[in-house]
């Protein structure tokens, strides 16, 4: 079954959970505005993926989530650490590769993690976030929890080995994981329609057997409900179901791409859809947010944000002593 994407039924989401996702929003995009700059200002190591414009897919998805669901993300993947609750200072300092990071200083941007939370990785090896999340939607089904997983992928992700051989067994096996295709128009530097016939990435769940839904990725309470249904029903022990978020992403495939591929009119276009600006007209229809209460939030947010930020720089490198501790193989080469 592949579903159109529908009006969403606004009512059918509550104000003071449309407030907490308008934040969460907010919260995303203030750290990566900072992100920018700080990597602008060569503050910042490594590479930065941009999840700017996409904000609506991690909060809407991770909304419909259980503190003790998993996500697994990918290299554009600020937004669904902070969207399940990550630490911000943990965060911040795992970017700039300090010992007080998530990791330690040693996964930077693409390899966040934090098991406590069920954030069971971002991954820079595209696709490869789908098995793990399959994976773990296996495990809870095996020790009879209720836990679901959510992998987190892109539209170039969608045509990885991995994402049919993982949607096939999902569906196979009825386990308890959504796949959320955001489908932000380019991988890399290719526009969709260059890198797969079909415009549709939902129509792909046919050929599994499992339901499969397009829905408007810059509209947090269309994504919620969409994912809400697809938890309800992983939950339900009914199997998975795979989401197509269609968004667009503001910056460059990473910061400095020169972006030849795409027109700066396209871009503006679709911040004309900033879905931050979509979330706070539906609290406005609601009367649930003022100018003032609006100011208030972001004036805590970017407090939040200069604390981790300074936690971060004032922090240690990791010591180069500590270079094998923490892997998952304990090879020891003679000699090395
Ligand atoms: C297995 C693998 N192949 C290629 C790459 C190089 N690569 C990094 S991101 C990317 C594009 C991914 O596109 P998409 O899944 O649409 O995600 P987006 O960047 O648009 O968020 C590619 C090809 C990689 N990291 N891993
Ligand atoms: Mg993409």
């Amino acid at each position: 079954m592949t579903t159109n994407a529908t009006t969403p039924a606004i009512e059918e989401v509550d104000t003071d959970l449309l407030r907490q996702m308008y934040r969460t929003m907010a919260l995303i995009r203030e750290a990566e505005e900072t992100l920018l700059k700080l990597f602008q200002q060569a503050r910042m190591p490594g590479f930065i993926h941009s999840y700017i414009g996409e904000e609506a897919t991690a909060v809407g998805v991770c909304s419909s989530l259980r503190p003790d669901d998993y996500i697994t993300s990918h290299h554009r993947g600020h937004g669904h650490i902070l969207a399940k609750g990550g630490d911000l200072k943990l965060f911040f300092a795992e970017l700039y590769g300090k010992a007080t990071g998530y990791c330690r200083g040693k996964g930077g941007s693409m390899h966040v993690a934090d098991l406590s939370l069920g954030i069971l990785g971002a991954n820079g090896v595209v696709g490869a976030g789908i098995p793990i999340a399959a994976g773990a939607a296996l495990g809870a089904q095996m020790r009879g929890s209720d836990r679901v997983a959510v992998a987190f992928t892109g539209d170039g992700a969608s045509d990885i080995g991995s994402f049919h051989e993982s949607l096939n067994l999902a569906a196979l096996w009825d386990l308890p994981t959504i796949c959320v295709v955001e489908n932000n128009g380019y991988a890399d530097f290719i526009s969709q329609r260059d890198h797969q016939k079909i415009e549709k990435i939902s129509e792909r769940a046919a050929a599994y057997g499992m339901p499969g839904i397009t829905v408007d990725g810059n509209d947090v309470i269309a994504v919620y409900l969409a994912a809400k249904e697809a938890v309800d029903r992983a939950r339900a022990g009914h199997g998975p179901t795979l989401i197509e978020c269609v968004t667009y992403r503001w910056r460059g495939h990473f910061e400095g791409d020169p972006q030849p591929y795409r027109t700066q009119d396209e871009v503006e276009e679709w911040k004309q859809r900033d879905p931050l600006k979509t979330a706070e007209r539906y609290l406005r229809e609601r009367d649930a947010v003022s100018d003032g209460e609006r100011e208030d939030m972001l004036t805590e947010i970017r407090a939040a944000i200069d604390e981790a930020v300074e936690f971060a720089e004032s922090a240690p490198m990791p010591a180069p002593e500590d270079a094998l501790e923490d892997i998952y193989t304990d090879l020891v080469v003679e000699g090395w």
